[in-house]
């Protein structure tokens, strides 16, 4: 009984931590996994994106729904861009993103900052509030782009 619950234990805790320790049986599919994680990202933020810049209608609690998505979807995409998945599929990624990892993983980092800082300010129920954070965390996007995404 004692090895079957630590077992489980064990499960239980692997799957809990499995977005940071995901492991792809091939390139492509690392590449397929980040390209999603980063889709499924940019269409939240751009539903926040068109609250901010009044395309639709503020709707606090849809904010904040969004700004969670985006904040737990930054997150995921990194572990992505491991050794060898810089081709395997059709993909942007930039070869600098794996000779310049620290720099890339500071930008990863300050999405994912800048994407907390959002889903608090969506929290608060404030448009301006939320205009403030989404301008920051679309130069956090803009940025890594900038330099690590192919136009
Ligand atoms: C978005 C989106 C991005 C960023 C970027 C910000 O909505 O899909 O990649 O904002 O355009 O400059």
């Amino acid at each position: 009984m004692k090895a079957i619950a630590a077992l489980a234990l064990a499960a239980a805790t692997l799957a809990m931590s499995a977005p940071a320790s995901a492991q792809f049986a091939k390139a492509e599919d690392a590449i397929k996994y980040r390209q999603s994680a980063l889709f499924v990202m940019g269409q939240h933020f751009g539903r926040l994106g068109a609250m901010a810049n009044g395309r639709i209608p503020f709707d606090a609690k849809a904010a904040q729904e969004n700004a969670d998505v985006v904040a737990q979807m930054a997150k995921l995409p990194w572990v992505a861009f491991g050794p060898g998945t810089d081709k395997g599929a059709p993909t942007k990624a930039l070869p600098e993103i794996w000779t310049e990892q620290a720099k890339f993983k500071e930008h990863a980092e300050k999405l994912e900052a800048e994407s907390v800082k959002l889903a608090a300010a969506a929290k608060t129920g404030n448009l301006d509030n939320l205009k403030t954070a989404f301008g920051a965390a679309a130069g956090t996007c803009k940025a890594c782009h900038d330099s690590y995404r192919a136009k």
